[in-house]
């Protein structure tokens, strides 16, 4: 079965205010509460930080601390890379959002020819450059520079000496740049924005779901809108969640809170929606700061939408393995020479997904082995199928003809036959 990896990054280099590099302990500490040992389940990566510089006084001014982003950007990317091409489902927790560069930056690398498509759940638009950045910090830039923005040209800031490469060197990692478009870009929840932000959204008509749309319900519908209709033509997703998409009210604990965001409820079931889709290949969660919290109420909120989330990827998986199931049943269908009239299809980042394990029941004595869909011996479940399967399919078969009635009338002796194997 396809994994999931936690990658953990704990740096707060891109932040402004101190703390969010504590705040993957938080949430994992806030799950103690709950009486589960649920983050014990899982493999992680950490992703070693550049913390060390925070102690050093930052000398760039429109990027502060940039060179230490540098380095969590490339090792980042190379781990989210890493875990997509080796058939895991990477789940990035973040100190503070400027990683979320280095997370896209690893998404495309792993898949160069693919359309990206962002979801960004945020209070803000992340869409700052060093040349209109009102404050230097990093977390401000991440989207642009997955978009390649900023210029000296138009700039707003008098950005000099080694800024300007070492900015290159962000938008360009990994040799791809732009690694997004702004037309396969979401907002969720933006509600806290600079003009020159503003300008480019209407610019670029980059979609905005206001926190007055989620409000309404219907968030089937909404994440339909937003993965279906917005983001349509993507071939992969990558949702990306800052915590203070929520309101400031119920996350005190964030670097940046701001006022009349989402609600706790409506956030699990949006993105519970969003997470079911099957070309998502990452997601993110930042910026919880427990420093600024008040006895961990933040994390503590934020560790049941997590959960919830985490369950939706983990059911998914699930879901990919019927699909290669049924995929297999195809298979052998043309290669016995039948008609075969709807092929399931494997999207593009599903592609790694290993073969399931036949019911526990059964009696026979080699264990089946996980394989990959490429490699492919039967598995017993299916040879015992296929072992029966001929004798009605040739009175289904020579009667009728080979239309897809034949298919249809075929679909409850598949299911005798399961009931007959599992009472065995
Ligand atoms: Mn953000």
């Amino acid at each position: 079965m396809k994994v999931i990896k936690l990658i953990e990054v704990r740096s707060e280099l891109g932040a402004g205010t101190r703390g969010a590099s504590l705040g993957i302990d938080a949430l994992k500490l806030a799950s103690l509460d709950y009486g589960s040992y649920y983050f014990g389940k899982f493999k992680v990566k950490e992703v070693r930080d550049s913390s060390h510089l925070l102690y050093k006084n930052p000398i760039r001014a429109y990027a502060k601390r940039i060179r230490g982003v540098i380095k969590i950007f490339n090792k980042l990317a190379n781990a989210v890379q890493n875990e997509i091409k080796e058939g895991r489902f990477p789940v990035v927790l973040s100190g503070d959002h400027s990683s979320a560069g280095g997370t896209i930056a690893g998404v495309k690398m792993a898949y160069p020819d693919k359309k990206i498509g962002v979801i960004w759940i945020d209070a803000h638009a992340d869409l700052h450059s060093p040349y209109t950045t009102p404050s230097g910090n990093i977390h401000g830039m991440p989207l642009a520079s997955a978009l390649g923005l900023g210029s000296k040209s138009g700039s707003k800031n008098p950005v000099t000496g080694d800024t300007i490469p070492y900015w290159e060197i962000l938008k360009n990692l990994g040799g791809i740049c732009p690694k997004i478009t702004p037309d396969n870009l979401v907002f969720v929840g933006l509600r806290d924005f600079e003009k020159e932000e503003k300008e480019y959204i209407e610019k670029n008509n980059v979609h905005v779901v206001k926190v007055n749309e989620v409000r309404k319900g219907k968030l089937k519908e909404l994440a339909k809108k937003i993965t279906q209709r917005y983001l349509g033509n993507c071939d992969i997703l990558y949702v990306s969640f800052d915590i203070d998409a929520l309101d400031a009210k119920l996350v005190p604990g964030t670097g940046t809170p701001v006022k009349h965001g989402l609600q706790v409820n409506e956030t699990t079931k949006l993105l519970k929606e969003l997470l079911k889709d099957e070309r998502l290949a990452c997601f993110e969660v930042t910026e919880i700061n427990p420093l600024l919290d008040k006895e961990n109420q933040t994390a503590e909120r934020i560790f049941p939408i997590f959960r919830e989330a985490i369950n939706t990827i983990e059911k998914r998986k699930k879901k990919q393995k019927k699909v290669v199931k049924k995929i297999e049943k195809a298979v052998k269908k043309v290669i016995k020479g039948k008609k075969v009239t709807k092929i399931p299809r494997v999207k593009p980042g599903l592609k790694k997904v290993s073969k399931a394990k036949p019911s526990k029941k059964k009696t026979t004595k080699a264990k089946p082995r996980k394989k990959k869909l490429s490699a492919k011996p039967k598995s017993k479940l299916i040879r015992k199928k296929s072992a029966r399967k001929p004798l009605r399919k040739k009175t289904v078969a020579k009667t009728k003809g080979r239309k897809s009635k034949k298919l249809i009338k075929r679909k409850p002796v598949k299911r005798k036959i399961k009931r007959t194997i599992k009472k065995k």
